[in-house]
């Protein structure tokens, strides 16, 4: 099931472009000082967002994390609303109370994201929950990162999504860091964690999460396991951040990693890759994908000024906008 969809090349490509470019611009802008919360870029881990972006529907909901930028903009949420709440604005998308972290698009399945690691796990599982009573076709999406599965809630929520066999895709970006700590000083020499969540009884896959072309078909695949009712899906993907854990800098003078490995991941970035699969496959021109990137580009242009002339929330709507996400 290579990506022989046309319309689904064009979208990936897009989503691909969105979330580099956009996260490049926060990046330029974030030393001005305008946007006051703390921001976790995603940029270098596009392939995964991007990749799941054309195998969901509309329907479908997704919940996320700290690092939530992609998994928002992959689902479709709009970019002007995403950039004006990280400026703190009333026209954000969630009023400007939220923030980076604190992502919420409901008109498009994107139920929420909140900066307590493994805090929105059993929320997806508990909409997949529902779902399922309510005898929906549709699935829930719980973005996780590789520290995410450290926390006890993940096994509680993994464990139950089993038992009642829930409609639940668990997408892990393994980036192979929590914060500064790599995953082998957190766990033991030679576990996988696809390997060791499959014992906790729940289908599994890995793969190269910066290969768009095969992560494409892996999520899929589980989606579609998924829509005939065969219970959740953990789908682990390498991947690799490149700038700060949080912030728009580069930190590899802190020596918790070393350059060599970030070089080596730099080689295996994803939107380069893509772009020359579909160039070596004759799907796409280089002009084309350049007049793509520049429509993109306009795109993003307009989200900024539109968060920068949008004014900030008035005092006297301080309890508009209380979310309790699942709730009706
Ligand atoms: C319960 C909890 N513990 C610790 C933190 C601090 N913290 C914020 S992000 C993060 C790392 C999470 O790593 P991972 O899940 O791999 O996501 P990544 O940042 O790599 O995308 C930690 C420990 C937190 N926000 N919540
Ligand atoms: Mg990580």
């Amino acid at each position: 099931m290579l990506i022989d969809n046309l319309e689904h090349q064009q979208q990936i490509l897009e989503k691909l472009y969105l979330i580099r470019d956009l996260e490049e611009a926060i990046a330029e802008h974030y030393n001005e000082g305008e946007m006051r919360c703390p921001t976790h870029l995603s940029i270098g881990q596009e392939g995964v967002p991007a990749a799941l972006s054309v195998c969901l529907s509309h329907d479908d909901l997704a919940v996320s994390t700290h690092r939530s930028h992609a998994h928002y903009l992959a689902k479709g949420g709009c970019p002007k609303a995403m950039v004006a709440e990280i400026y703190g604005k009333a026209s954000g998308c969630s009023g400007g109370r939220g923030g980076s972290m604190h992502l919420i698009d409901e008109s498009v399945g994107f139920k929420g994201s909140t900066a307590i690691v493994g805090n929105t796990i059993p929320i997806g599982v508990g909409l997949a929950l529902s779902q399922k009573i309510r005898k929906e076709k549709n699935i829930s999406v719980v973005f996780v990162g590789d520290g995410a599965i450290e926390e006890g809630v993940f096994y509680e929520a993994a464990n139950f999504a089993a038992l009642k066999k829930l409609p639940v895709l668990f997408v892990c970006e393994n980036n192979l860091y929590s914060v500064y700590s790599a995953l082998e000083k957190r766990q033991p020499e030679g576990r996988k964690i696809h390997e060791m969540v499959s014992g906790l009884g729940l289908k599994t896959y890995s793969g190269d999460g910066n290969d768009v072309v095969s992560t494409h078909q892996l999520l899929e695949q589980a989606v579609t396991e998924i829509k005939q009712g065969n219970g959740p899906v953990f789908v682990e993907l390498s991947t690799y951040r490149w700038r700060e854990h949080c912030g728009p800098h580069y930190d590899n003078q802190l020596g918790y990693r070393t350059e060599e490995e970030f070089l080596h991941w730099q080689k295996l970035e994803p939107i380069a890759r893509f772009e020359k699969w579909l160039e070596d496959n004759n799907l796409m021109s280089k002009e084309a994908m350049n007049d793509t990137r520049e429509q993109i580009n306009e795109t993003i242009k307009q989200a900024f000024s539109f968060a920068k002339n949008s004014p900030f929330p008035d005092e006297n709507t301080l309890e508009e906008h209380v979310y309790a996400v699942g709730a009706q």
